[in-house]
């Protein structure tokens, strides 16, 4: 029997924009806003909005892009005029300021309206926080970790999280950032390279030259120097393709929880890019949504005000399903969650197997070969924990 009801003792709260999901980066380009409307879809069909508070966000303010973003990008950003032609190339002749208009990052129709709704999402999930108003705020429409101060990069224009975690910093003494997204959560780390009061932790596929963006070994730990309180305080853990849901788990929960005991955050801000999961059109690993959502689980239990951002995820029928896991997971309904995705789901025909949790070889056929060794994954955790030595709180 399956009945959603508000969680007792906590609040959760879900920030939306409908708006952020109509802008298009391209016929072909992976980034499709569109799997926010798909993972509404089933948040909705499944009944959890019943137990939380819903927002439709606002847009952030200049003013408050400014508190991390330079004045000239962003004057740029919302003025250099969208081009009509999706950019195939990325041509030597073509000026690029700013990293804007080349492939991956391209300027198309309403660019500043989906930024500034990207950031107003995450601040408004962090105002709820710092505000107590809510235990866990969701903000799948942020998540956006590759944006630097005066640079776009890697499909992100403007760095929510670094917007959120300053936010929360204001209120707070110390914010534990962590990243499950598949790529390497570069934008966020520099932001906060020289301070001690935010930890960042990415895992992510680690291969330069091959993977973007190609940093995030596991000896960067900061700038080491005796003047930067940041140092030590920047975690990696580089993985290899076709790492399982155990494998995941145990790297995490080791972690984690040692970063838990050392650091002591006052808020988690989570980002969970969808693009980790088995069969992503830009991913390599084999995890599953049950491997994916237990990292959201874990972290739920340390009682901790928590933030938690989208990011990545290109396969959209598989990023519906880890997020609306995800959500079930911060309501506390999750154990109950029927497997079958409900009949009255819109565009449930997306959803090539009417399951929540397909099985490996529904999404991928044959699994991919999985690179990480026991041994690798053990030395991984053995060097974590000695960067941990250095960091008291
Ligand atoms: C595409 O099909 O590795 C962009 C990007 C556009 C449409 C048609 C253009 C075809 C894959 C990616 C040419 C595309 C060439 N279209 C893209 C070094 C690169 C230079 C650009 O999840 N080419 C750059 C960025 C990564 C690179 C990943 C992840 C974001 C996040 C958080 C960002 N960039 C090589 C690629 C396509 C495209 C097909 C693409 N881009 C795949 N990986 C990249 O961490 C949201
Ligand atoms: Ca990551
Ligand atoms: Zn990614």
């Amino acid at each position: 029997d399956y009945n959603i009801v508000r969680p007792k003792g906590y609040t959760v709260s879900f920030h939306a924009n409908p708006e952020m999901e109509k802008h298009h980066f391209g016929q072909t380009h992976p980034m499709k806003p569109w799997r926010l409307t798909l993972t509404k879809s089933l948040v909705f069909a499944y009944g959890m909005p019943f137990a939380m508070d819903n927002f439709v966000t606002r847009a952030a303010t200049y003013e408050e892009l400014k508190s991390f973003h330079a004045a000239d990008y962003l004057d740029y950003l919302a003025t250099a005029p969208p081009e009509d032609q999706p950019q195939d190339i990325d041509s030597a002749d073509r000026e690029i300021k700013f990293n804007l208009g080349g492939s991956d990052c391209p300027l198309f129709h309403g660019l500043y309206d989906y930024c500034s709704m990207s950031g107003g999402t995450s601040l408004d999930a962090a105002r709820k926080i710092v505000n107590r108003q809510s235990d866990i705020a969701i903000a799948w429409g942020g998540g956006l970790h590759h944006a630097k101060r005066s640079e776009a990069s890697g499909f992100c224009y403007i760095n929510d999280i670094v917007l959120a975690i300053l936010q929360c910093l204001r209120h707070f003494p110390r914010v534990l950032y962590i990243d499950i997204d598949v790529h390497h959560g570069d934008g966020v780390e520099e932001a906060f390279f020289s301070t001690d009061r935010v930890m960042t932790c990415s895992f992510h596929k680690y291969q330069p030259d091959v993977f973007f963006p190609g940093t995030g070994g596991l000896d960067d730990n900061g700038p080491k120097s005796e003047h930067n309180p940041g140092a030590h305080h920047s975690i990696n853990v580089p993985l290899n393709d076709g790492i399982t849901d155990e494998q995941y788990a145990w790297l995490f929960e080791s972690i984690i929880g040692k970063i838990n005991q050392v650091f002591r955050p006052s808020v988690i801000a989570l980002q969970c890019g969808a693009d980790s999961l088995a069969g992503d059109r830009l991913g390599r690993f084999n995890l599953q949504v049950q491997g994916h959502g237990a990292c959201v689980a874990f972290c739920k239990k340390f009682n901790i005000p928590m933030i938690i951002f989208g990011g990545g995820g290109y396969t959209p029928r598989n990023v519906a399903r880890a997020w609306a896991y995800e959500t079930s997971i911060a309501i506390g309904c999750d154990t109950k969650i029927p497997d079958q995705i409900p009949a009255h789901t819109p565009w449930r025909e997306h959803f090539v197997h009417d399951t929540l949790f397909p099985t490996l070889e529904q999404i991928l056929g044959e699994p991919r070969a999985n690179r990480n060794s026991a041994k690798r994954l053990q030395d991984i955790v053995q060097h974590v924990h000695e960067q941990l030595r250095f960091v008291e709180h």
